[in-house]
């Protein structure tokens, strides 16, 4: 397929001429609203899409760490199928929902991400995507990448500016080889912040480089939210992060699946992780 032809049923209302998106506002925030509102997509089961009329050249894994934040869900998903289907891509969406009460650990969610989509799918690459993240150009295109790219460049939280040459969070895109060569996220950052420095360390210590995509294309719109609690053992975490690459990550994995369920929008997969500290 060619990436981002235009649609036949153009919805000129969500893109103009120039890449620029209308973010879409939910009528009402609630999951079945919003799958009434994109019926015209004519999605598959798990928020499965793939073109009709041509082979996609890669399966797309679109990984989201979650918890309890609805009103963003909606929004996300609402602007997220029209702009992933536009793209001719063959992709499924994956929430991934902490069961625990323990602080929000993002980067292991997005690891259990990781391996329940393969269990499902030969996925060939993975978009770990933050909820609260909505593209605003449809020219950032979510192929696969050849080296592992930063998506969420330029933010408008950031006044569309990079806030450092290591930021590596948000929106990233890595091929399955690479994520694990990589050996994953680490499992060790519960709490808001530096999971996604970690990640950048991995990926530079096996050798990988991190694109970009240029500014004016790779622009986002942050929704609000309330923040996470933050991780005060972060820096000390992060500070000694490269001796446990190899220990630390895919392969020290340990969770629960309470719950898989194929839903109309996504795949839902609930997750304790409280066995593993
Ligand atoms: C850094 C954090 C990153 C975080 C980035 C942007 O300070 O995890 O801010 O955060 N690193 C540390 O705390 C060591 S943001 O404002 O987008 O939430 O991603």
């Amino acid at each position: 397929c060619n990436e981002n032809v235009n649609f036949n049923y153009t919805d000129s209302f969500i893109f103009s001429s120039d890449g620029t998106m209308r973010i879409l506002v939910p009528a009402q925030e609630t999951l079945e609203e919003v799958a009434q509102q994109l019926s015209w997509l004519k999605l598959l089961e798990g928020g499965h899409h793939e073109p009709l009329d041509c082979q996609a050249r890669y399966k797309i894994a679109i990984i989201v760490p979650y918890r309890d934040r609805l009103s963003n869900l909606c929004t996300f998903l609402l602007n997220m199928h029209p702009f992933l289907t536009k793209q001719q891509l063959d992709y499924s969406i994956f929430i991934v929902e902490q069961f625990d009460d323990s602080l929000f650990n993002r980067a292991m969610l997005m690891n259990v991400g990781f391996n329940e989509a393969l269990k499902l799918r030969e996925f060939e690459c993975f978009f770990f995507h933050d909820v609260d993240l909505i593209p605003e150009n449809d020219r950032n295109i979510y192929s696969c990448p050849d080296q592992p790219r930063h998506m969420s460049v330029a933010i408008d939280k950031f006044n569309y500016s990079l806030p450092y040459v290591d930021l590596f969070g948000g929106v990233i895109g890595l091929n399955r080889n690479h994520f694990q060569l990589v050996n994953g996220f680490s499992n060790q950052y519960w709490g808001w912040g530096a999971e996604d420095d970690d990640m950048a360390y991995r990926v530079k210590a096996h050798g990988l480089n991190i694109t970009r995509y240029a500014p004016n294309v790779a622009r986002y719109r942050m929704l609000s939210h309330v923040n996470q609690e933050s991780n005060p053992l972060r820096f000390e975490i992060l500070r000694n992060s490269r001796v446990r690459f190899s220990t630390d990550g895919l392969n020290s994995l340990k969770y629960r699946v309470e719950s898989l369920k194929q839903l109309p929008l996504f795949t839902y997969i609930l997750v304790d992780l409280s066995g593993e500290s």
